[in-house]
């Protein structure tokens, strides 16, 4: 696994061909719907990562295995080795059911980048839950979105970033609503009040489930386990009609979109006849990966883009 996910890392051209081969299998082949992803988003300091800590607490006894990408917008070396840390210090580095990766998002400040698809892929193939820990900082929820089938935002109470993320318009991505800290007090459950009501206002593009607004101190581990609990209720939603499918296809179908505006920009997708078009082109045929679309829709835009010079 570690191989794969530095293979998948690797710039030079040969070696990204492998990556997109073996990409390509994984998706396409991986046991369906497989492990569970996650996404926790939330500003930084609301306490994301010592969340984490106690859901490996919650989770390992029971016997699942836990992966944690930790997104990082500058660099390498701060949240997620940090984290990383903390956990393999505890728990002890040689308990192999659990797997910590930091990934710096490369691509642009805050958003996540192509390994961060790649890494989860790989790692869903191996663990039965897989973590993408990120800063949330507006258009990375909509990224994490369409890498995770549960979608989770962390507040820090009595901050003002609540109200920030729904000026943004952001309240009806998240599956679940953390107010952490409620060591706290009384600030905690004001800031609440204030996610329940903002989201009684908005619409969802699931009616079926509403999103639970919980609790939680991740310092003393209070609301950690109806956290796991509200998860595992997501999941089963998700399964309950096939829902999980259709999320799967509308998110792998948003991320080829996204990568290829990120590359191409909108001059780009015009060489594929505009967004209207590359949308039901995608709708038709299913069966490619996110990764082989984007490489072959990439090659096309290329090529005409050579051809108009
Ligand atoms: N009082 C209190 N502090 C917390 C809690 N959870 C995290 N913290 C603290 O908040 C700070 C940021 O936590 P961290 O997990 O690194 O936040 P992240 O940036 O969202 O990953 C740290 O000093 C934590 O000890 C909590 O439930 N209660
Ligand atoms: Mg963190």
């Amino acid at each position: 696994m570690a191989e794969a996910l530095n293979l998948t890392d690797d710039q030079r051209p040969e070696r990204q061909a492998a990556a997109l081969k073996l990409l390509d299998i994984l998706e396409r082949e991986a046991p369906f719907p497989g492990a569970a992803r996650i996404g926790i988003t939330g500003a930084p300091g609301a306490g994301k990562s010592t969340l984490l800590d106690a859901l490996v607490r919650e989770l390992r006894p029971r016997g699942e295995t836990v992966a944690i990408v930790a997104v990082d917008p500058s660099s390498q070396r701060t949240g997620g080795a940090l984290l990383g840390d903390r956990i393999r210090l505890r728990s002890g580095s040689s308990d192999p059911g659990v797997f910590i990766r930091s990934m710096a998002a490369r691509d642009r400040l805050g958003g996540l980048s192509d390994a961060t698809h790649a890494g989860v892929t790989i790692l869903a193939l191996v663990f039965d839950r897989v973590f993408i820990e990120t800063v949330g900082v507006g258009q990375s929820e909509a990224d994490v979105s369409r890498l995770v089938d549960t979608l989770v935002f962390v507040a820090n109470p009595g901050t003002g970033d609540v109200l920030q993320f729904m000026k943004a318009g952001l309240l009806e991505l998240p599956d679940i609503f953390l107010v952490n800290k409620a060591d706290a007090g009384p600030i905690a459950e004001r800031t609440v009040s204030e996610l329940e009501s903002g989201l009684s206002l908005g619409e969802r593009s699931d009616a079926a489930w509403t999103p639970p607004v919980l609790l939680t101190s991740a310092r003393d581990g209070s609301g950690v386990h109806q956290f796991v609990e509200a998860l595992d209720a997501h999941r089963r939603h998700l399964q309950n009609d096939d829902r999980i499918s259709q999320r799967r296809g509308e998110a792998a179908r948003a991320l080829v979109i996204g990568a290829l505006q990120r590359r191409y920009g909108s001059f780009g997708l015009q060489q594929l006849g505009g967004l209207a078009s590359l949308r039901s082109r995608l709708a038709e045929d299913p069966t490619p990966s996110a990764f082989t679309r984007i490489a072959r829709l990439g090659a096309e835009i290329e090529e005409a883009l050579r051809k108009s010079d």
